[in-house]
């Protein structure tokens, strides 16, 4: 396969005024026929071809204008169907095809296929040229009506339905939209259903479509859907423009959720929960995953991407419009300080090694690889920072004027900036380098102070990554504040652009050397290479009022003693662990922003660490160090922490809302970091008398780490017969066992007659349970770690190449650690390279990371 690169875009010759498909389902036969009324673009190619993606289709035959084509009218290969202008009747023309698939056999889950019994689709990126014969491309955009014949009770598609009989049902979505959010449903399900009225006054039959059984497990996303309904109409003025919205929860399914016009399919762990069976943390993902999916409906489905280069213009967007959401929804400091961590964990990872990509891609070869965290999540941080640059209400006038110019076009980052442009008359030309160049940008800090005055220095740079050796500046909003020595904020927070390499801020007047608080609220998606003191990091975790910040100057200590451990075994010093036992009572703070600074980070975090400090990460070390941190933490701070688990009952009615959830985490917190000293004494108190998942894990988790015997097969009896849950099982019990036995448990739980690894899920959670969850059992040094998951990828790779390409990332940190190591994971990747038909998602993936 080759590489399709962004400069080559070129607009379809032909465009489309309506669709009308035709399924007859069938497990191993199903029939497509599609009749499709095409136009002349007048901006197309003037070759006039007509070219039709078609990938794994059966074609029985092939008309237009009424006309049987033969085989001599057009060109057929793997992908594409070419008919030659030669052989078309003129400029407009309806071409109509049938075509069979067999969903049955589809196990890459693209395209239409099955899961316990019932029919889905997959659409984006290109999974439409499976279902039949089309222009497989966003800037190609549609009505479609849609007719299903099947003896299924439930028959769905986008839109609204129009009939329905015995054996079939017919749907219209009137809104044009590309092939990538064409959805159809086909099942033994239950609806869940509810009314919306929007602000316009239209009435929505709100329905949330389920396997019979967990209809009782769909309250808390129906309710996170009506509020999402609200928050988009009061903050973005926008509402729903359908007369039905459905949602259904599928088992097997590649992604998270989607975005489909009016039919929303989703992931089931992303809509099924109850307080038995899904943690605090599952209910925060649900509700936000609801909200993303339905906000796609105008940053994404009415205002789509001209091609998948722009991927970023829906996602980065919708990310961050789901981010206010939920800031909106629970506490916004600690939603911030929880995006952080994730870009931090997955963004800056990726951005610092082989598959740095710009957060607009000039070049792939399979679109599925690039739905990462580079896209989504800095994607998110760039209108987060143009929010910042430009102001609340210029934001809020030029999305009025991004909906109102744009409404029914597919559209590129030119025309997104454009309207920010045209709103403030401010040049964005220079801002325009965030979508444009890969990399985290690092910040160098240096102060001077000196007669009352104080000198700032700020200097840009941003490290080489794959094809972009050299970088230019970009605007970077840095919020700053200073606080005198004593711990009052002297100068409120004010933005300072940097656009130059290097700038200097003066502030004159000052009686004391003051305390900067810089970045604050992560105003930027860059790395701060600054090292305050010890006693100005104390300073700014006791007082800032940024509560980011706060909580970023606990961490930086945290990670430095960490370091200053692995180094040459220093002991934490005894103010740090003071400043924290200060904070963990602090009861003026909310418990979930205190259960987070309790949180260390994670190993892979300090691995990160370590390279940032010039230093080669050992994992086993790392692994060890931690422990001997938390451990000592919990001696500590042993009579803050028992204070704090038994002051932190939630009490006796479980709900997921912020209150509860903070105190049920802070809770849990003090039960990790004291769980040893009991010998799991109150940790097997705490899981036996836990009435929700959250809890039940906590007591799990702690119990796994000390080495219970019965603990694993406790839990896998009470919940075998729940998939969801024993997702977590699988999970769990190898992210928490000894790094030495780590990858032979894993390989043991292969072979667990649960262990279904053609269910996504299931795979991710057995597979990242060693790479992500225990990462010194992942990277043993016998290097058998690696050729697990080298073996993994290669099987699973022939049927689902795009769950397992995504897999592959474990290995994007390979660099950064020993020659032996190193040589380990290169002969792996030598040994996926060299498989005999590996899929061009998975070989695009190995090819990057090892280059
Ligand atoms: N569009 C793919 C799933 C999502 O980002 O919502
Ligand atoms: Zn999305």
């Amino acid at each position: 396969p080759t590489a399709i690169h962004l400069a080559d875009y070129r607009p379809p010759n032909y465009l489309i005024d309506e669709v009308h498909l035709s399924f007859r389902l069938d497990p191993g036969a199903t029939r497509v026929i599609s009749r499709i009324r095409f136009r002349a673009n007048p901006e197309g190619l003037d070759d006039g071809n007509l070219i039709l993606d078609g990938e794994k289709l059966r074609l029985v035959e092939a008309r237009i204008d009424g006309s049987p084509l033969t085989a001599l009218d057009y060109l057929l290969t793997d992908t594409h169907l070419t008919v030659p202008a030669a052989r078309l009747p003129g400029d407009s023309f309806v071409w109509e095809a049938e075509v069979e698939i067999a969903p049955r056999d589809n196990t890459a889950l693209e395209g239409l296929y099955m899961s316990n019994g019932m029919y889905c689709t997959q659409s984006e990126a290109e999974g439409f040229r499976k279902i039949t014969f089309y222009p497989d491309r966003p800037d190609v955009m549609a009505p479609f009506t849609v007719r299903i014949e099947s003896e299924l009770p439930v028959l769905l598609s986008n839109g609204n339905q129009t009939s329905q009989g015995p054996g079939f049902a017919e749907w219209h979505d009137p809104w044009p939209k590309p092939a990538y959010l064409f959805a159809l449903v086909a099942g033994d399900l239950r609806p869940v259903s509810d009314r919306f009225t929007t602000m316009d006054g239209k009435e929505v039959a709100l329905n949330i479509w389920v396997r019979p059984g967990d209809e009782d497990r769909c309250g808390y996303a129906m309710d996170a859907l009506k509020r999402s309904m609200t928050w988009e109409e009061n903050v973005y003025r926008r509402a729903y423009d359908l007369d039905i919205f459905n949602i259904v929860a599928v088992d097997d399914f590649n992604m998270g959720a989607m975005e489909n016009k009016g039919l929303n399919i989703f992931n089931s762990k992303y809509v099924l929960a109850s307080p038995e069976t899904a943690t605090d943390r599952d209910f925060d993902f649900i509700e936000r995953i609801i909200a993303h999916e339905y906000f796609h409906n105008w940053t994404g489905n009415r205002i789509t991407c001209r091609d998948w280069f722009q991927l970023c213009l829906k996602e980065g967007l919708t990310v961050f419009r789901d981010q206010q959401f939920t800031e909106d929804m629970r506490s916004a400091p600690v939603k911030r300080i929880e995006d952080v961590l994730q870009l931090r964990t997955r963004q800056f990872r990726e951005d610092a090694g082989p598959l740095a990509h710009n957060v607009r891609p000039d070049s792939y070869i399979e679109i599925n690889n690039f739905y990462t965290a580079t896209v989504y999540e800095k994607g998110a941080e760039l209108i987060r920072m143009l929010r910042l640059l430009v102001g609340v209400e210029a934001y809020d006038q030029a999305l009025q004027l991004y909906f109102d110019r744009h409404d029914g076009q597919a559209c590129t980052i030119e025309d997104w900036l454009a309207v920010f442009e045209d709103v403030t008359a401010r040049d964005l030309s220079q801002f325009k380098r965030w979508y444009t160049q890969a990399g985290t940008p690092h910040v160098t800090v240096r102060e001077h102070f000196e007669d009352g005055t104080y000198r700032l220095t700020l200097r840009q740079t941003v490290p080489p990554t794959p094809d972009q050796p050299l970088k230019e500046p970009a605007v970077i909003p840095v919020a700053f504040g200073l606080l005198s020595p004593a711990g009052i904020e002297t100068h409120p927070t004010r933005i300072i652009e940097l656009v130059d390499p290097e700038t200097t801020i003066v502030i004159d007047g000052l009686a004391e050397r003051p305390v900067p608080s810089l970045l604050r609220g992560f105003s930027a998606p860059v790395i701060l290479d600054h090292a305050p003191s010890f006693e100005d990091r104390a300073l700014l975790l006791a007082h800032d009022t940024d509560p980011f910040n706060r909580w970023e100057a606990g961490r930086s200590l945290a990670r430095e003693t960490l370091l200053a451990m692995l180094a040459d075994g220093t002991a934490p010093a005894p103010a740090f662990l003071d400043g924290l036992a200060r904070l963990a009572a602090d009861e003026t703070l909310d418990a979930d922003f205190r259960a987070l600074a309790l949180a260390l980070p994670s190993e892979d975090d300090i691995a990160q660490g370590a390279v940032d400090a010039g230093l080669v990460p050992d994992p086993t070390a790392i692994h060890a160090t931690r422990k001997t941190l938390k451990e000592t933490i919990g001696r500590h701070l042993k009579p803050t922490l028992d204070a704090l688990y038994e002051a932190m009952d939630p009490g006796p009615v479980y709900s997921p809302d912020a209150g509860q959830s903070g105190k049920r985490a802070l809770r849990n917190a003090a039960l990790g970091l004291t769980a040893h000293l009991d010998a799991g004494e109150r940790a097997l108190a705490h899981y036996e008398a836990a009435d929700n998942m959250t809890d039940q894990l906590a007591g799990f988790g702690c119990l796994l780490d000390i080495g219970d015997p019965d603990i694993a097969t406790r839990f896998h009896d009470q919940w075998r017969d729940d998939r969801l849950v024993m997702d977590k099982w699988f999970l769990l019990q190898i992210a928490h066992a000894a790094p030495e036995k780590a990858v032979a448990l894993a390989e043991t739980l292969t072979g667990h007659p649960l262990f279904d690894w053609k269910n996504p899920n299931r795979f991710r959670s057995l597979v990242s349970g060693l790479t992500v969850g225990n990462p010194a059992g992942f990277h043993d040094p016998s290097g058998a770690g690696y050729a697990f998951l080298a073996d993994w990828l290669i099987r699973l790779d022939r049927l689902n190449p795009q769950t397992a390409a995504r897999m592959s990332t474990a290995f994007e940190t390979w660099k950064r650690y020993d020659a032996d190591r190193q040589a380990l994971i290169a002969a792996e990747l030598t040994r996926i390279a060299g498989t005999d038909g590996l899929s061009p998602d998975l070989s695009e993936m190995i090819a990057r990371i090892r280059a």
